[in-house]
């Protein structure tokens, strides 16, 4: 199945009304052409200095929503595996004490949807990306990469954002471990870009020396995802 496809299970509904999301976000920004940047350059601030700031078009939410293709996969700590493999020099499947075996990192960001709402000050626990990747080596030609969900659900992130020191694979969130609900037992998260880029129940790093949309991009979502210059859509 080619990465761009919809996963089988994907609900129809869901991405029809992401579709529509698109096109009311770009009659808006036709309106008011100096909100959007049509070619961002880069990330913005990082931190918020204690500031309870969130990007343009973003509000602060308390509960943490649930997002996703409309699929639970069922997938526990004992038989979760991460695969990384593609432009690498040692191909690697990780288990969950493998992923324990690790170094642990703990740190607090924050997390933004596309569709709106950010929550922040969200605490994680967990093994660098940048971490894994240099267990796999990568090949200096890497320079995307392609993540895979347990649902089947794929999403691309440029290496430089995907090596930052707070992209985690998280099993942890508030001390307790990652509700399956929200990704568990393990996800990817990306505080600098939008949350979209951070799968869900990751199952797979395909590690790419050219870009390619994943599933959202695909459907004219952006291929870099900057929250800091609304770069939502392509
Ligand atoms: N595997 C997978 N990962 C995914 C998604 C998904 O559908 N499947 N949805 C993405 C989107 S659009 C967002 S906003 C966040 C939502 O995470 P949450 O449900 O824990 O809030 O997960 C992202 N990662
Ligand atoms: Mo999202």
């Amino acid at each position: 199945m080619a990465d761009t496809e919809t996963p089988e299970q994907a609900n129809p509904d869901i991405v029809a009304a992401r579709m529509r999301r698109i096109a009311r976000h770009k009659a808006r920004a036709a309106e008011t052409p100096s909100v959007t940047d049509s070619s961002p350059l880069g990330t913005g601030p990082i931190n918020r200095h204690g500031m309870p700031a969130v990007p343009v078009g973003q509000r602060v939410v308390r509960k943490w929503p649930v997002l996703d293709l409309g699929v639970t996969p069922d997938v526990t700590r004992d038989d979760w595996r991460l695969t990384v493999n593609g432009a690498v020099d040692n191909p690697l499947q990780l288990d969950f004490a493998g992923l324990l075996a690790l170094p642990q990192v703990d740190d607090v960001s924050d997390f933004h949807c596309v569709t709106t709402w950010s929550k922040l000050d969200m605490r994680w626990r967990g093994v660098r990306l940048s971490t894994v990747l240099a267990e796999a080596g990568l090949h200096g030609s890497a320079s995307h990469l392609m993540v895979h969900g347990y649902d089947g659900y794929t999403t691309n992130v440029a290496l430089d954002e995907a090596v930052k020191d707070d992209v985690l694979l998280v099993h942890t969130w508030e001390d307790a471990p990652l509700p399956k609900e929200h990704g568990g037992p393990v996800r990817m998260i990306t505080p600098q870009l939008y949350a979209w880029k951070g799968s869900k129940w990751i199952a797979r790093v395909e590690v790419l020396t050219a870009d390619r949309p994943g599933f959202w991009e695909a459907r004219g979502y952006s291929m870099t995802a900057y929250p800091w210059r609304n770069d939502r859509y392509s």
